[in-house]
């Protein structure tokens, strides 16, 4: 088959079929072909023809072949002008395997529908005609397994589920947005070429053909090539040229599995970042015409010298290695990089942390950052989710004094600073000043800082899962667009961030940044950004007067007990540990590459602010290198990049020795973004995720604003071929539905589900991988529980046992929102007049989402023995496994402002009879206890949280005791102590867990409150 299908054009078709003289038919193949020998004998039988020309279509042509059509196996008609394919033909062909109709007039109904019975073609070509649509009759050619449709101006490829043994598909040179989707069936597909369509993406799907030898995508409006195509494992040739790909994430390249493609085509492109690990794949990589500036050693040191690869780097703005070096080779690349790598120090780099309210342009600010040139989210093919990582570096940072004691970055300072850069040659201002100039000669300024930035999407729903990466040391950037600004969405858009952000770090260093500069006239902006700059001021003195009334309120007490001066304590901190803002709002524009040296310089200085970030741009020590590529090395070659810190140790002792250097070397690691290791966080620090991007991905298959749309987009591609082909699994259409409404609509997802929303992150043929996600999910994630559903039952067991064939399901918190269901009034309220043990933790000013979710998965582990009743989306409702105890915890937001009260009550479950056998308030504490100190150590990493603690008085049941259980010992050495309220004196038991030893008499002073209660309401 002619796969090229250009033009082949008969001298003298122009002029119609008409006017045709000369043969019309041509026996061009016999059976045996003996006709061509020259010493060819007479044969006894007939000869048969199975080739046929024809030069015209008239019926006496046809009517001249039919004695041969039962024979004819190949037909050319192409090159014809023809605009019809007659019934006549269709008719006497019925044994014919292949066709070729190229270059003619077709249009769409220029096939009659009798083509459909031509059920032996194996190999159609229709390749330079005028369809435009897929001619409906080849959509039930099953045996076609090769098929050219290139040239015409097709925009669809639906409808070809039933052609599953297609091995060649010709689909250039049409007018496709997308293919791959509606032809993930066709698995022997070997040669695939798209290019010069207007495809904007390689799907997922791509994943499926696993045969895929030759992959043409060139010419085409790409943005982003999934690492899936880099792991097919027949893929030969790849060619996605003249694309807008901007970058190629890293994906496990497992050595044992690697196979090595012969090219890879990535020319003209917008790549700014070197996809220096396609070498270790490819012997051949052509990345000329991108926009890469450098190409790092790291990526090329893994080559020998006397590499045979090639590597085509011409048409980059290189400014590493020098151009000459480049332009003679990669084997001349290498030898530059042995020579030079001693030179060659490294400088710790830093994170970029990107934050902003949805659409108030963070991505677009980034990619631009990036590009060094205007780039708008449009361009990006998908609209972000979860977290982005780009790195960049700046180059040549100078050696700087210390900068000024002074908190605030001011204004002055900024300016300062942007002269000094000037004159390094950056020509990032047009202001230069010789006297600067000849200072700054003397000093050295070779330095590289390695930037790593997170763009945090900004929908509100990843106020939670997103705290876990939003930490110190890094510098925080918040945009907001200054376009859409008014005053009413200044919380919304600002100051809400801060909250947010303060929370979790109390210190902090942000820059404020104003985007779509060039929509706003000059005044409105600086009166935009003068108001931002006062109210966040104000937002932030209010936030600090709510602390200093809390500290009045103590300090202003005649006794200071141990417990109020250790919240005095924890209250003094969250004033002392500032938060550097820039004064001023740096406005950008993205759509006009403004605004950005301001950005770059204000980075640089911050940098190199030794008191905010001691580490960063220190030199790092080789053997720190040689261990971070090891890590990366490690972290590309696993399907689960997560390694147990113990197992990384004696690995890495094994390998370079100095074991206990570990701790310093992933700390690094982490604060530069290459690795996570929450050394904080007692659950993780077991574990160190080698590939930050993967794990971002892993919670953004997840946790989703977009959920909705995305479970029906996977329904559509991915999902059904993974799943319900999936042999073992069987899930039906149905299931699915049912699967995803249960998700959406209860907050509880099925294994089969979550399985699939991870399908593409985790290899499906072993369940290995996916249980260990799983398992680093629910146990050191808090993410859930284990539930179960019986079928046909309507509610959900929110306890089962763990082996029971039913539980197969997981309630996640934060997908929760169902409200509190009639239920639990009906057991709760009957009761309230029993024995209690109830207390808040109110957090006037902020309490950081997620708290109390996690809260809620951790009070359900087995050791607290609580049977979950009810989980709405603000409480649970619970008993005691063992104890007659029923349980409640929820959490109100204040009207008036940001505070929430989170609150817990314990209650005897004897029934209402007064004198029956209560739990005790020891037994009670014994069980909230755990849960509580389980709260605190959560509440422990939110370093900029205030929280007050209280406990009800069980007489007059208002919050009238301060909440002792993190410092007990006064309290418990007392019997009693007076209600503020209503002055009765209080058992201590039911304030602070009481010491072993006391015994209490609590039936005495149950039936003494009782009686008190109705003295009162008589
Ligand atoms: N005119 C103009 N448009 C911008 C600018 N920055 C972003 N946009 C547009 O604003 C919208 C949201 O931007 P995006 O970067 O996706 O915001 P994100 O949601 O914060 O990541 C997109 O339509 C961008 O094209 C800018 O500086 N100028
Ligand atoms: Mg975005």
């Amino acid at each position: 088959m002619s796969t090229t299908a250009r033009p082949r054009r008969r001298p003298g078709s122009r002029g119609g079929n008409s006017v045709i003289k000369g043969p019309t038919m041509a026996h061009v193949g016999f059976q045996g072909a003996r006709h061509m020998h020259p010493e060819r004998l007479p044969s006894a039988k007939r000869e048969r023809t199975l080739s046929v020309r024809l030069f015209d279509t008239n019926e006496d042509t046809l009517e001249s072949m039919d004695n041969q059509s039962s024979n004819v196996k190949i037909l050319m008609v192409n090159g014809l002008n023809m605009n019809n394919v007659s019934e006549g033909i269709v008719e006497r062909m019925q044994h014919l395997q292949k066709l070729d109709l190229s270059e003619n007039q077709l249009i769409d109904t220029s096939l009659p529908d009798s083509f459909s019975t031509l059920d032996n073609l194996v190999e159609l070509n229709l390749s330079n005609n005028k369809f435009t649509k897929l001619p409906p009759s080849i959509k039930k050619l099953r045996n076609l397994s090769r098929l050219s449709l290139s040239f015409n101006t097709i925009d669809s490829l639906k409808g070809l589920e039933k052609l599953k043994k297609m091995q060649v598909l010709m689909l250039d040179h049409n007018k496709f947005t997308s293919v791959f989707k509606d032809i993930t069936h066709m698995r022997k597909l070997e040669i695939l070429d798209c290019s010069s369509n207007n495809i904007r993406e390689v799907g997922l799907d791509v994943r499926f053909l696993k045969n895929l030898r030759e992959l043409n995508v060139t010419k085409n409006r790409i943005s982003v090539l999934p690492t899936d195509v880099f792991q097919l494992n027949s893929l030969e040739s790849l060619k996605a040229g003249q694309n807008q790909i901007s970058k190629i994430p890293m994906f496990n390249m497992n050595p044992q599995h690697c196979h090595c493609l012969s090219e890879i085509d990535l020319s003209s492109n917008v790549l700014n970042k070197f996809p220096g690990h396609l070498l270790v794949i490819t012997k051949k990589l052509d990345i000329s015409s991108n926009r890469i500036k450098t190409l790092e050693w790291s990526k090329i040191k893994k080559m020998e010298l006397q590499t045979d690869k090639d590597l085509y780097v011409e048409g980059n703005p290189l400014t590493f290695p020098p151009t000459d070096i480049c332009e003679c080779g990669l084997k001349s690349m290498v030898q530059f990089f042995q020579e030079t790598q001693l030179n060659l120090k490294v400088y710790q780099g830093m994170k970029i942390l990107v934050l902003g309210a949805p659409g108030s342009g963070k991505t677009s600010f980034v990619q631009t950052l990036v590009d060094g040139q205007s780039r708008l989210s449009e361009e990006m093919y998908e609209k972000s989710a979860g977290i982005e990582v780009s790195d960049m570096t700046f180059e040549n940072i100078a050696n700087k004094p210390e900068p000024p004691p002074n908190v605030t970055v001011t204004k002055a300072n900024m300016e300062i600073h942007k002269k000094r850069l000037s004159v390094h040659g950056k020509e990032r201002s047009e202001d230069t000043d010789d006297e600067v100039s000849s200072n700054a000669s003397s000093s050295e300024h070779n330095k590289t800082l390695n930037l790593c930035i997170w763009d945090f999407c900004g929908n509100p729903f990843y106020l939670y899962p997103h705290y876990m990466f939003f930490e110190q040391p890094a510098i925080a950037i918040l945009t907001f667009n200054m376009y859409t600004y008014t005053s009413d969405k200044f919380d919304e858009m600002v100051s809400s961030w801060f909250d947010w952000m303060i929370a979790k770090t109390n210190k902090l260093v942000v820059l404020l940044v104003g985007t779509h500069a060039d929509k706003l006239k000059k005044e409105k902006m600086k009166a935009v950004c003068n108001e931002v700059k006062a109210k966040l001021q104000a937002h932030a003195e209010k936030q600090r007067q709510i602390v200093q009334k809390k500290i009045d309120e103590i300090t202003e007490k005649p006794h200071i007990s141990q417990t109020l001066s250790s919240q005095l304590n924890a209250y003094s901190l969250l004033l002392h540990e500032k938060f550097v803002v820039q004064s001023e709002v740096i406005t950008t524009s993205a759509a006009k590459n403004t605004g950005y040296e301001t950005i770059a310089a204000s980075v640089e200085m911050l940098a190199n602010d030794s008191r905010q970030f001691p580490h960063v741009l220190r030199p790092i020590p080789t053997f720190w290198l040689d261990v971070e590529s090891f890590v990366e090395e490690r972290g590309n070659t696993m399907v689960v990049p997560i390694v147990k810190f113990d197992q990384l140790k004696d690995e890495i002792g094994e390998k370079f020795g100095m074991k206990h250097l570990l701790n310093t070397i992933l700390q690094y690691l982490h604060e530069t973004g290459k690795v996570l290791w929450f050394s904080n966080n007692a659950a993780l620090k077991g574990h160190v995720i080698l590939r930050p991007a993967w794990f971002f991905d892993i919670f953004r298959a997840i946790f989703r604003h977009d959920l909705t749309e995305k479970l029906e987009i996977e329904v559509e591609d991915s999902f059904k071929t993974i799943v319900f082909e999936d042999e073992t699994s069987g899930i039906t259409q149905s299931k699915y539905d049912q699967m995803k409404e249960e998700f959406l609509a209860e907050g509880i997802v099925d294994r089969d589900l979550l399985k699939c929303m991870l399908s593409h992150l985790l290899p499906l043929e072993t369940n290995g991988p996916f249980y260990e996600v799983l398992d680093l999910l629910l146990n050191n994630l808090d993410l859930g529980y284990l539930v179960s559903k019986r079928p046909r039952e309507n509610g959900y067991n929110l306890d089962p046992e763990k082996d029971s064939m039913h539980s197969r399901k997981y309630l996640i918190p934060w997908f929760r929102n169902v409200p509190e269901p009639t239920s639990v009034q009906e057991l709760w309220e009957p009761i309230a007049g029993n024995q209690r043990l109830a207390g808040i933790c109110r957090f006037p000013k902020y309490m950081p989402p997620g708290l109390f979710e996690m809260l809620s998965v951790r009070a359900h582990r087995d050791k607290n023995r609580l049977k979950f009743l009810s989980h709405w989306g603000s409480g649970f409702h619970a008993r005691h496994r063992e104890e007659k105890l029923q349980i409640m915890f929820s959490y109100t937001r204040h009207e008036t402002d940001n505070g929430t009260t989170l609150r817990f009550e314990f209650r005897d479950d004897h029934g209402s009879d007064p004198h029956a056998d209560s739990v005790s308030a020891a037994a009670m504490w014994t069980i909230l206890l755990p849960i509580l100190m389980d709260f605190e150590e959560l509440l422990h990493s939110y370093t900029g949280v205030l929280v007050e603690r209280l406990m009800e008085c069980p007489n007059c049941k208002m919050l009238s005791f301060i909440g002792e259980w993190l410092t007990p010992k006064e309290t418990q050495g007392m019997p009693t102590r007076p209600c503020a309220e209503c002055h009765e004196e209080i058992d201590t038991a039911f304030l602070a867990q009481p010491r072993e030893k006391k015994r209490v008499d609590i039936s005495q002073i149950r039936r003494r409150i009782h009686s008190a209660r109705e003295q009162k309401s008589n």
